[in-house]
């Protein structure tokens, strides 16, 4: 009989996967990271206890995170993630032939060390020549940038507790608007609405004090407490339903949730979220 490793979701809600065997389970210089295997859920990764992303369903998350912005944004040469060290948001973005260049930036170099033992299936893009991979601070990094450096920026970021904290403030906002071509879109993962409301609402508001059009975006995390989970399409110009289906059907075989009309659907918003994004 499995045991059972529970995510303690502040004191609403615990989430549990049954765990088989544990991988790893060290302390870097950041964060504790764990890895299990789960015998529905594949291998699992852990950072300080809060689940980030199972084989079975990083699907949902990193598709999500990755090809709304990339099917609208006016061009997609240079693109830069922050964080994303398991490796499943740099292997969908670099699905598109007309990447030139990624730059991906994780600030804890043993994660990806971690993951490319233990999770090649999520990062199988580790050698593609067009991966710049650099171990440092996003947040230095994003402010050293010259202006116009990239036409798409994902953060790729864990919870705001610990190294991540920092990756949910106006100045970090502040510097990625700056770094993006004029149309240049920024994309993050933006918390559930229902589980962490405040989290979630002061995404939204501080997205709005920076850049003109600010759209979150809702789909499924089934590992994430009570699933439902959202993405922020955030930019100067330009609207996100406005996708390029040649760039959509690229990568249309390859991918598992995302589709053109799971783009348009996503960014329906769901009333309760409406009702209390007009009071922001
Ligand atoms: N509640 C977990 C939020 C974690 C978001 N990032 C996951 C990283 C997957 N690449």
């Amino acid at each position: 009989m499995s045991q059972w490793y529970s995510e303690s979701f502040n004191d609403r809600l615990r989430v549990s996967l049954s765990m088989s065997d544990k991988r790893v389970d060290i302390q870097s210089p950041f964060q504790r990271i764990e890895v299990f295997d789960s015998p529905y859920w594949g291998r699992v990764l852990v950072h300080d206890g809060l689940f980030m992303t199972s084989e079975r369903d990083e699907f949902f998350y990193h598709e999500m995170l990755v090809h709304p912005a990339m099917a609208s944004a006016p061009s997609i040469d240079k693109v830069l993630v922050i964080g994303g060290g398991d490796g499943g948001t740099v292997r969908e973005i670099l699905r598109y032939p007309q990447v030139k260049e990624v730059t991906m930036v994780e600030i804890d170099a043993k994660v990806v060390e971690v993951c490319r033992e233990h999770l090649p299936t999520i990062g199988t893009a580790w050698d593609d020549p067009r991966l710049k991979l650099r171990f440092e601070d996003g947040i230095r990094f994003v402010q050293e940038q010259p202006e116009h450096a990239f036409d798409v920026i994902v953060l790729d970021g864990s919870d705001p507790v610990g190294p991540a904290e920092g990756l949910f403030n106006q100045s970090f906002y502040e510097h990625c608007q700056r770094a993006l071509r004029p149309g240049g879109i920024f994309v993050l993962q933006s918390e559930s609405p229902l589980i962490l409301e405040q989290v979630f609402y002061g995404i939204q508001h501080t997205l709005k004090q920076v850049f003109n059009q600010v759209h979150p975006y809702f789909g499924i995390v089934p590992i994430y407490g009570c699933g439902l989970w959202t993405w922020t399409w955030a930019a100067n110009e330009g609207n996100p339903r406005e996708a390029k289906p040649e760039r959509q059907d690229q990568v249309a075989k390859a991918l598992r949730y995302y589709n053109a009309e799971i783009h348009q659907a996503a960014f329906a918003i769901p009333s309760f979220v409406q009702h209390a994004l007009n009071q922001l």
